[in-house]
């Protein structure tokens, strides 16, 4: 009856199965249907929120019809499947993408239109889902969309997060976080499935059960539930899944009678210990509750997936299971190691539950599961205490201890026993277990622990000493008694650990970087030591991103001239197509209406700084941005030393000497620093002071403006990408694995300036390297400059100095900002030594950029960069790296839906 249902004042039918006539006339039908019928806000009024939340459940009406049609057919053909396991998805706003994939902006703007509003201001009232933190979580949401453009049967699978990362201010102080309440009037994309959820385990014990087999037993026990967001693939039926976890304690977990005797708080203990493994993305992880939540959350992700795959597994397989076959049904792919603990699970599932051999399940766990590694940053490569997995998941470490000790015996045999310096060397480098003695079998060949603390690590970045664990009770006992005060030197113990990225590289069968130069790292580096044992394990793919949301829908002014030119807007899904763009590079009317879309951007951009800021910028100047987390091998902090370096050399000069020596510029900055990385808070900080002296300075103007964009998320990049002209890329060389926004920015017609290192090698390579402005010392040389800088052989730059002695002169305030220049000294009082080497490439990154400002200049020549970086920024679409993960990694194949 419903189907038939009339539904709006215009008397037009309204059909539940075909919600998606595409017309204007019965999208806004079905909008106002929602409004009425799916009420989230009470009747009287038809205002923004309300429209944004009625258009989305319109849109999601069509996205569950595809979704279901696309599980159906995969279900039917009992295809192969990749499932994308990360704990972050950073999946920016979802209305105007979906609109536009499906192919109905016009018909959606139209329809807004009769309802008396513009698309694109409802679409504004959206929260933007910060359920990742940077890179690598944005890379996921790419996959995601390729994934379902180019009908590949796949899943993305992770944690529904109640507050995201963190909403940042920026205040006086420099940054503060607040909770990101992101779903606090709800999520109109999610489907949550309550018939989907699983039993996750934490704690207990490991017996033997009446079988013989091992059973983990005890212990506390959660429930992990299924929401499912619709992901719809551009000009396709295929609408894949994003599949998001959210934790919840077992029905009966609340006590009732605990409650009604007055003892609130403990009666919701249970459940709000099992919610809370969903609060946060990356919860502060210095005390230990801290870093049992995390292995928490790494361990939900991880079994929830695997049981479900498992589960579907099954039920496709029909009566019919035959395990060995698992392989070539189902594909994971762990993005970095936070979901590593996807080996001990499957091994475990495949044991203790459905009665498979070791062999047998480490056979098929090797064969299902693939490693892509993010980062070559020591302290980011995850270790857990071994003390503290062994209580939280205790059947996991048995199984890891049994994976070390059968690498262990790989190890042994590859290299023999006769070299025993050789050998420890070895083991050291590559077994998963650290500081823990060798498995008796080998007692022979034991290695001493180490006796000094290491660095310890966390996914985040910042370096965190481990305190070693002294033995007390034997300094008691060894000093009790005794006349003589003797203090005698305490045993340091080094800490235990279970080191996930090789455990990845042994369990997985397939490790992949994110770009050339980054995969090369990996190899001759990271993971030298895997590679020599199993060299044809290591590959690499080069990341890519979405030209949908990054070009198309983002830069429409752009997107059209580009159609226009090319003659079709097939690019959109052909991105070699742009390289056609290249014969009009010099056309003088494609460079005027090039201009011109560029200016419209920046116009917008002119508003949010204004609105976010309150500073005015002309839109006439360059914008030059650097947008991406704050990180100290990021180097924001060359950036505006750069600017600091520039704003000297205006106040020594007349206004008219200042005109002619610099090109007007807007200096934008955006992104998070990690709440506890100490160093890049004061980064912030320090750029938001030099951004109100100078900003303040009538003697500049328009010369010189400096902005610090608060809270950067997807939306924000979607504004400024379009509208850069300059962006910068320029980490030391080596540190950055890829960089995926240097892709965006170089898609929109924006020109680098950057290091040789992650994806600028490529893109240089393909846009051609009179069109990127490169500086600094290769990743070759870094490891000698470090030496030499620690050695205090190394004396840098004069104009370094000057800038220094420039900023502790307190032009920007009082702060003398001790810790952040220090840092940049040979002075080991600050920590390492200036280990980003910002002295040593600062210089070359002035010149450079006396040559940018140079070529802005001449905006004939500048235009025609710009053009030239489009058209060769087309090999770093995601469809292209989807294509080779799907062939050279997963082994699945494209299916179209009838
Ligand atoms: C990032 C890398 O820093 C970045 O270079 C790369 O482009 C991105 O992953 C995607 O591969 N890493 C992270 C992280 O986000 O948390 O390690």
């Amino acid at each position: 009856k419903l189907a038939d249902a009339v539904i709006d004042s215009e008397q037009e039918s309204f059909s539940l199965l075909s919600p998606f006539a595409p017309d204007a006339a019965s999208v806004a039908s079905s909008i106002k249907y929602h409004s009425e019928f799916t009420p989230l806000f009470s009747p009287e009024k038809f205002e923004l929120p309300k429209a944004f939340f009625a258009t989305a459940q319109s849109v999601r009406d069509a996205l569950i019809v595809n979704w279901n049609a696309t599980y159906e057919y995969y279900n039917r053909l009992n295809v192969k499947q990749a499932y994308y396991l990360s704990m972050e998805f950073l999946q920016g706003r979802a209305l105007s993408n979906a609109v536009g994939n499906l192919g109905l902006t016009g018909t959606y703007a139209d329809a807004m239109k009769k309802l008396g509003f513009d698309l694109e201001s409802v679409a504004s009232q959206e929260p933007d889902p910060a359920l990742g933190n940077g890179g690598l979580g944005r890379l996921a949401s790419c996959f995601l969309d390729s994934m379902a453009t180019l009908n590949y049967p796949a899943w993305g699978y992770g944690l529904r997060y109640k507050y995201g990362l963190f909403k940042q201010r920026i205040t006086k102080d420099g940054q503060e976080e607040a909770a990101e309440d992101w779903l606090e009037l709800s999520n109109p994309w999610e489907i949550v499935r309550n018939d989907v959820s699983y039993p996750i385990k934490f704690y207990g014990k490991v017996v033997f059960g009446s079988d013989g087999k091992k059973l983990w037993i005890g212990g506390e026990d959660i429930v992990a539930v299924a929401y499912d967001v619709p992901i719809p693939g551009y000009k396709t039926k295929t609408t894949i899944n994003l599949r998001l976890w959210s934790t919840k304690a077992p029905s009966g977990d609340f006590d009732l009678s605990s409650y009604n005797s007055g003892k609130h708080t403990e009666a919701a203990e249970a459940l709000f210990n099992a919610e809370k493994i969903c609060y946060v993305l990356y919860p502060g992880d210095e005390s230990i509750e801290g870093k049992a939540l995390r292995l928490k959350q790494q361990y939900t992700l991880c079994s929830a997936s695997l049981q479900d795959i498992v589960a579907r597994f099954e039920t496709r397989a029909g009566g019919n299971v035959n395990w060995e076959e698992f392989p070539e049904k189902v594909a994971v792919q762990m993005n970095d190691t936070h979901p590593t603990l996807c080996i001990p699970e499957l091994m475990r599932i495949l044991m203790d539950l459905k009665g498979l051999s070791w062999e047998d399940a480490w056979k098929i766990t090797q064969r299902t599961v693939a490693y892509t590694n993010h980062t070559v940053l020591p302290e980011a490569l995850e270790k857990w205490s071994l003390e503290l997995m062994e209580k939280l998941l205790p059947r996991h470490v048995e199984i890891i201890e049994k994976i070390d000790e059968e690498l262990v015996r790989t190890i042994v045999s590859e290299y023999g026993t006769a070299d025993p310096g050789l050998l420890e060397e070895k083991l050291k480098a590559m077994r998963i277990l650290e500081n823990v003695e060798l498995p008796s079998a080998f007692a022979d060949v034991i290695v001493k622990p180490k006796e000094k603390p290491d660095i310890a690590v966390n996914t985040i970045g910042q370096f965190e000493d481990v305190q070693p664990v002294v033995e007390k009770e034997q300094e008691e006992e060894e000093t009790a008694g005794k006349e003589e005060e003797v203090i005698p030197e305490p045993t340091v113990k080094p800490p235990q650990m279970v080191r996930m990225a090789n455990l990845a590289v042994v369990g997985g069968h397939a490790v992949n970087g994110v770009a050339e130069i980054h995969s090369e790292i990996v190899k001759k580096d990271v993971f030298n030591e895997f590679v020599k044992l199993w060299p044809d394990k290591f590959q690499n793919k080069t990341n890519g991103v979405t030209p949908r949301r990054w070009i198309s829908f983002c830069n429409p002014y752009l997107s059209d001239i580009i159609t226009n030119w090319i003659g079709t807007d097939d690019w959109v899904l052909n991105t070699e197509k742009l390289a056609e763009l290249r014969k009009f590079a010099d056309n003088e009317d494609l460079q005027s209406e090039w201009r011109a879309a560029k200016k419209k951007n920046k116009l917008k951009v002119v508003s949010l700084i204004k609105e976010t800021t309150g500073y005015t910028v002309s839109p006439d100047a360059m914008f030059d941005i650097q947008i991406k987390r704050i990180h100290e091998y990021k180097r924001q902090l060359l950036n505006i030393l750069g600017i600091v370096y520039r704003y000297k050399k205006m106040k020594e000069m007349s206004a008219s000497e200042m005109e002619k020596a610099f090109v007007p510029r807007v200096c934008i900055f955006g992104g998070k620093a990690f709440a506890t990385y100490v160093q890049a808070k004061r980064i912030v900080k320090f750029i938001t002071d030099v951004a109100s002296t100078i900003n303040h300075d009538p003697e500049i103007g328009d010369l010189l403006k400096v902005i610090f964009v608060p809270d950067y998320n997807v939306s924000v990049a979607e504004l400024l990408i379009p509208a850069s002209e300059l962006s910068q890329h320029i980490s030391t060389a080596g540190m950055e694995a890829s960089g995926t926004s240097n892709m965006k920015f170089s898609m929109n017609g924006c020109i680098l300036i950057g290091t040789l290192d992650g994806a600028n090698v490529e893109i240089r390579e393909e846009v051609g390297e009179e069109n990127f402005f490169l500086f600094g010392a290769q990743a070759h040389e870094i490891v000698n400059l470090r030496k030499e800088r620690a050695e205090g052989k190394f004396v840098p730059d004069p104009t370094f100095e000057e800038v220094k002695k420039f900023v502790r002169s307190g032009v920007f305030g009082s702060n003398n900002y001790d810790e952040l220049i220090g840092s940049l000294e040979g002075n080991e009082g600050f920590g390492r030594a200036d280990y980003f080497l910002v002295g040593k490439d600062f210089p070359s990154y002035i010149e450079c950029q006396e040559k940018v400002d140079e070529a802005y200049r001449d905006q004939k020549k500048w235009t025609r960069m710009s053009i030239l970086n489009t058209a060769g920024s087309f090999k770093f679409s995601s469809d292209r790296t989807i294509h080779e993960y799907a062939k050279d990694i997963w082994n699945i194949k494209q299916v179209k839906l009838p």
